[in-house]
Parts: structure tokens; sequence; C-alpha cells
């Protein structure tokens, strides 16, 4: 068992996340790193060859085994757990990369702006490093207390170099001499809230840097905006009515997944991208 101790709750409380926490053990992060390596070098089912940012940005865990896995470890969840309580949802799983030398970053944000579930404070990210995640690599920043605000004005850059669909940020002043990196090692995790400010800035070190965003609920957050939503059952029971539940896939690109996979994202980007006139990428 490996709850957060009360220390641990408390500052979560007050700060909007935490971390360093561990996640993955030396087995399973080498077998996380050798099963995205095979994804990645297998070529795309043609009905998902469109999709401009790839399945593994988004909602990874429909098309591929090994990342529900991730998202059901019970050393994860455990700590979820210690947030959210016993009954658990998989809301999404999505991956950011960071090659080398490359300008990508992540604006100043707060998750909930455009998902639709509204302001609460059920949905948590874990967010693992599956390579060091430190400074020169980009790691992520967050503003201690933010997660108290509501959600605040943000905007739309669409920039190349922005990691997010609409490239967006938020359009109050942050001071970054507020903000706290987070560096992690390979197999580490952070926790964060939903409506915490974070951001990340470019990769300047000579690794790659893969951090999986883990999204989870509970079962008592609706999708408000959209007609329906999904989510995967990560532990406990949903009985509340609110979500379609997603299977476990047994392969990668299971016909049946590919299809789930293709309906959601479509609900989900129409939430996601309203009022822009734009396609999620
Ligand atoms: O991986 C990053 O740099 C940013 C991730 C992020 O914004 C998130 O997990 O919400």
């Amino acid at each position: 068992m490996q709850h957060l101790s009360p220390q641990q709750i408390k500052q979560y409380h007050r700060d909007g996340y935490l971390y360093p926490l561990p996640a993955l053990d030396t087995s399973e992060l080498t077998a996380a790193l050798t099963d995205l390596e095979a994804v990645e070098n297998r070529p795309v089912p043609a009905e998902l060859s469109l999709l401009v940012s790839g399945c593994l940005r988004k909602n990874a865990m429909y098309l591929f085994p090994f990342i529900s896995k991730i998202a059901h470890n019970s050393r994860v969840l455990d700590q979820v757990e210690s947030i959210l309580g016993q009954n658990i949802l998989l809301y999404a799983a999505d991956f950011f990369i960071k090659e080398p030398q490359t300008p990508h970053q992540v604006t100043w944000h707060q998750d909930l702006t455009y998902w639709g579930l509204g302001e609460t404070d059920d949905q948590i990210t874990a967010w693992i490093a599956l390579t060091e995640a430190n400074t020169a690599s980009g790691c992520m920043r967050f503003v201690p207390g933010s997660h108290k605000q509501q959600i605040v004005g943000h905007h739309d850059s669409y920039a190349s170099d922005n990691l997010l669909s609409r490239g967006q940020e938020i359009s109050v002043d942050v001071n970054e001499s507020d903000a706290v990196h987070a560096p992690l090692q390979p197999g580490e995790m952070s926790l964060h809230h939903g409506r915490l400010f974070h951001a990340s800035g470019p990769n300047n070190s000579s690794h790659r840097r893969v951090g999986l965003a883990i999204r989870y609920i509970t079962p008592s957050v609706k999708q408000l905006v959209g007609e329906r939503d999904f989510a995967m059952v990560a532990r406990g029971r949903d009985d509340s009515g609110h979500w379609v539940h997603i299977p476990i896939p047994s392969c990668n690109y299971e016909p049946s997944a590919v299809g789930l996979y293709l309906q959601a994202s479509s609900e989900q980007d129409k939430v996601l991208m309203r009022n822009t006139g734009q396609a999620a990428t």
C-alpha cells in the first residue's frame, strides 16, 4: 500500500500539487519505454493516420494496453485514492513528449478550462516521468495555491511551438517568481489539481523528455457541456450513470477500441474547441 501521509494530503490541499512521488519501479519503467518505442515504430492504422497530433498525445489508454496498465498501477492509484477516494475513473492519458533541443513548451493554463467538467475539485493529474524531467529538459512549473482560484480567463495562440490544442494561455499575468519547478527522476510522478496554474519550458537538454499525464476523476464529475462523455473504471465502481465506460484494450489498435476512440475524440473535441471554429490538433 502506498497511500499518501496525512501531511502530504494536507500539503496537496494547500499547494495544489505534490512531487516527487514514486510511480513506476525499474522493471515497470523499462517495460513502459519498450512498449512506447514499439508503438512509435509501428505504422498507425489508416483510420487514425489523419489525426494531426497522433494517438499518443490524447486518450492513449483507449488504444494501448500498456498505457491502461500504467494507469491501473496500484502504487499510482493508492496515492490518487488518498485524494479522490475509493471510486476512481480514468478520464484521459496523454503523452507530452519533447524531443532534445526543441522549442516546444506548454504555456500557463488550468486543465479544467476547456474540458466541460466544470470547476470540480474531483479531478487530479498524475504526471509520470518516463525519462528525467528537469529544468533543462522542460519539467513542469506550478504556482502554489493557484488551484484555490476559480478558472480564470484564457486566450488561444495556436502557436506551433505550443503543445496544447489551442495554444491556450492564462490571460492574467503569472509572476514567474511565484512558480516552483517540479523536477522528476524517471519513474517518479507529480500530482496536480485541475485548477492549478502550470506550465513547462522547452527541452534544451540532449535527452528526450517523455511525460505521461494521466487524468483521474471521481464518478460524481459530470460532462456539463457535451451530450455525454467517456471514462474507464480505474478502481472501485461507478454507478453514477454520468459516464460511458471504456473497456481496457486487449491489444494495440483493437478495431472496436479504434472505433470508440474516434467517437469519443470527436465528441470531446467539440467541447474542447467550442467557440473557436477550429479542429483539435
Ligand atoms: O508535460 C508538460 O510539459 C505539460 C503537461 C500538462 O500541462 C498537463 O499535464 O496538464
